[in-house]
């Protein structure tokens, strides 16, 4: 059942990407790629950049390159278990559920401010991520707490990001 759960799932996502470019390929062609990414034997996973500044419009897009692990992309939103809010007030949370290996998944992030995510089944090995949508005024960090301690560690600073625009996983 999992298996043919995560097929349509996989479909599901096609269609939605299909949509989505089909809507604005100018914009879904310019997509800034996030890498879900492990090493050989499981023990780390990452997703590469961890840290992204974007403009308000700018399109994301996870791959999972990770050829022994499905990974997800998921907002720290209530919505998605119950986790805290860690994305501006008023932007849309998202979950790309289970991405097999080469499968994708994208959002276009609207709201100026920072979003943290995770992954749903790594963020206890510390699987997280932070992308600013730059905006008018300075963005601040989502406040911290309610999330396992190595999650909270993961993120880069909001400072670093604004100065180097992406930083890469260590
Ligand atoms: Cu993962």
């Amino acid at each position: 059942m999992t298996l043919t759960r995560r097929s349509v799932l996989r479909i599901g996502g096609g269609l939605l990407a299909g949509l989505h470019f089909g809507a604005d390929p100018a914009r879904a062609a310019e997509a800034i790629e996030i890498i879900m990414s492990g090493n050989e034997d499981g023990s780390r996973v990452w997703f590469e950049p961890i840290g992204l500044l974007v403009q308000p419009g700018q399109s994301v897009r996870w791959t999972n390159r990770d050829p022994g692990n499905s990974h997800t992309a998921t907002a720290y939103h209530p919505d998605n278990g119950d986790h805290p809010l860690r994305i501006p007030a008023g932007a849309s949370p998202w979950n790309s559920d289970y991405l097999l290996p080469e499968s994708s998944f994208s959002v276009t992030l609207t709201v100026p401010g920072v979003y943290d995510y995770f992954c749903v089944p790594h963020e206890h090995a510390g699987m997280v991520g932070r992308i600013v949508v730059a905006g008018s005024s300075s963005p601040v960090a989502p406040r911290p707490g309610g999330i396992p301690e190595v999650a909270e560690k993961g993120f880069p600073r909001v400072a670093a990001i604004l100065r180097n625009g992406r930083v890469d996983a260590r």
